[in-house]
């Protein structure tokens, strides 16, 4: 099987939720040296994506992408300590990331995470759900360079939006880059709302950060 056919038996397991085949791909894979990264994008990822289209059409339901998501996470922790680095002595930046409040949505933002901890920076996830208040205070805790919100539902990108009004109102908005993402965010919207940065996945995300950090210096 070439990495093509592995991920698209990878779609069609996840779309039937048979985690033993999706595991045994991933595992199969994994020996044919294709890259944890090529993995995520090119099978779990979109496996994800069309379930969700299928949730969408009213062909699968809330349980159903309970159980995928469920695979998926599975299958991202089992690949995370394959991404090396992380453990750099000097590192490139701190983060904190966070999906805002009302959106649970999780799977996208601990991707993220994953990719800039093995790209050198200082990651701290912040959860799921999680208000701006309880962002702000953790900026003044730990002053982060980069602060990475994610919103996966049209309703809840609102909260990213709130969110910079209120680093404003705490005289904090200067002192970090904001960087948004999640599937309905795109780079108009983050320039409407007065973010410093978008990107449509975890590795370009890491790109317009090392961008935007070295503007600063
Ligand atoms: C899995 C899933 C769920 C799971 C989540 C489980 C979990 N632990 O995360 C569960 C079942 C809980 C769920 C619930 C719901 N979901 Co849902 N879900 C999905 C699904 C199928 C996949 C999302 C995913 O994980 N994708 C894979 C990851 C890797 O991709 P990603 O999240 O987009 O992240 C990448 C980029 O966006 C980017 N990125 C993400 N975050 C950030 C942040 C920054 C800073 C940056 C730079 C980049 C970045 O990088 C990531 C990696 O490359 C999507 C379908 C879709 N097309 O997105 C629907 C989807 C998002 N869900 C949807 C809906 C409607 C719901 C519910 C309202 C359903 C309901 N009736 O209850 C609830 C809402 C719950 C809530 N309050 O949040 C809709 C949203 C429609 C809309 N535009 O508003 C979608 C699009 C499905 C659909 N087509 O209808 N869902």
């Amino acid at each position: 099987m070439n990495s093509q056919e592995l991920f698209n038996g990878m779609i069609n397991a996840l779309i039937e939720l048979d985690k033993d085949e999706v595991l045994n791909l991933v595992a199969k894979a994994l020996a044919d040296n294709v890259r944890p990264m090529d993995i995520l994008n090119g099978g779990i990822t979109v496996g994800l994506q069309q379930i969700g289209e299928l949730f969408s059409e009213g062909e699968v339901f809330l349980p159903e992408l309970l159980l995928a998501a469920d695979i998926a996470m599975g299958v991202m922790k089992d690949l995370s300590d394959r991404f090396g680095v992380g453990d750099q002595i000097e590192k490139r930046g701190r983060c904190i990331f966070a999906t805002v409040e009302g959106d649970v949505h999780d799977i996208g933002k601990s991707l993220v995470c994953m990719i800039f901890s093995a790209s050198g920076y200082e990651v701290l996830d912040a959860g799921v759900d999680v208000p701006s208040q309880k962002i702000i205070d953790m900026i003044k805790e730990e002053k982060p360079d980069v602060v990475g919100l994610s919103s996966l539902l049209s309703t809840t990108m609102q909260a990213q939006r709130e969110f910079i009004e209120a680093a404003k109102e705490a005289g904090l908005r200067d002192s970090f880059k904001i960087m948004v993402g999640g599937a309905p965010v795109s780079r108009e919207w983050a320039e409407k709302i007065g973010a410093d940065g978008y990107a449509e996945d975890a590795s370009s995300a890491v790109v317009e950060v090392d961008k935007l950090l070295e503007q600063r210096v």
